[in-house]
């Protein structure tokens, strides 16, 4: 019996040997070329073509043949999606598992949608892995895997919201807030949309911020997964903040790739921690 777990690239993941893992790659495409979020692409060289491009910068989610492919193989899949409120990847999973069920019988497909994405993502994907590796049956897996998702939760700071905003993932008017050289938008994934909650000056009010919301949502020293945008000081300064005041936190700084860092620009941060039930 092959377990598998697959995962778009918007997790920031894109190999792990704990598991049968795989990535399906979320694009970038601007008026000259694709960059495909794989452990191939020159994240920084993509950056610095998109700061000369012309024109509109858009992405594109996996289409349900790749998903198909990541599928071949396993007799037990489980596929985590970016939130299906900002982007087509989960339609296009849940596409390719009716399609892929009904030529394959005998395979099990759960498709979760993680209504968030980035180091929330992650902490699915290693809940996930722990559950199969202890062995247990597909349905069990998907019964605790759903009460797990209860509790994960997400935070960002950004400094500009001007990708998102293009493409339509946030109002303009929230753009806007950011528009100030020195302001950080922090805010939280709630029903699977950007939800800013604070403008704040400066990056050490926006690291104390993050903290101090993380604690409101009821983080009490669960596990840590910090994604950001080449601005590893920073993440290196939340760990720390975390770390003194929960001593035994397991947490991890892993950069963006293609997808996030082209959405929460530079310097930007995407948390994803466990807290308190959501419901
Ligand atoms: O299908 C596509 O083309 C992909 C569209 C993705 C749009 C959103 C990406 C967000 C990236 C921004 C900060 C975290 C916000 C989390 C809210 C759920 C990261």
């Amino acid at each position: 019996m092959i377990f598998r777990i697959i995962s778009d690239s918007s997790s920031n993941l894109l190999s792990w040997d704990k598991v049968d893992y795989k990535t399906v790659p979320l694009k970038i495409l601007s008026s000259e070329k694709e960059y495909i979020d794989n452990a191939e692409l020159d994240v920084a060289a993509m950056v610095a073509d998109l700061k000369t491009v012309k024109g509109a910068v858009k992405t594109s989610c996996p289409n349900t043949g790749e998903w198909l492919e990541a599928f071949e193989g396993a007799d037990c899949i489980f596929a985590v999606t970016i939130t299906s409120n900002l982007s087509g990847c989960y339609n296009a999973a849940m596409l390719a598992r009716e399609q892929y069920i009904t030529e394959h019988p005998e395979v099990k497909i759960h498709v979760v949608d993680s209504y968030s994405t980035g180091g929330e993502m992650q902490l699915i994907i290693e809940k996930l892995a722990e559950l199969i590796n202890e062995g247990k049956a597909f349905e069990e897996i998907e019964k605790e895997i759903t009460a797990y998702k209860d509790t994960t939760h997400l935070e960002f700071s950004l400094q500009s919201l001007t990708n998102l905003a293009r493409n339509g993932r946030v109002s303009p008017a929230v753009a806007a807030i950011a528009g100030v050289l020195g302001i950080r938008v922090v805010g939280a994934a709630v029903e699977g949309t950007l939800h800013p909650s604070d403008k704040v000056r400066g990056e050490k009010k926006a690291i104390s911020t993050i903290f101090a919301n993380m604690k409101k949502y009821g983080y009490v020293g669960g596990k840590v997964r910090i994604n950001h945008c080449l601005n590893p000081e920073s993440a290196a300064v939340l760990k720390e903040k975390i770390s003194a005041e929960f001593p035994s936190a397991d947490i991890e700084i892993v950069p963006c790739t293609a997808l996030c860092r082209f959405y929460a620009e530079q310097g930007g941060m995407i948390i994803g921690y466990e807290g308190a039930n959501k419901h």
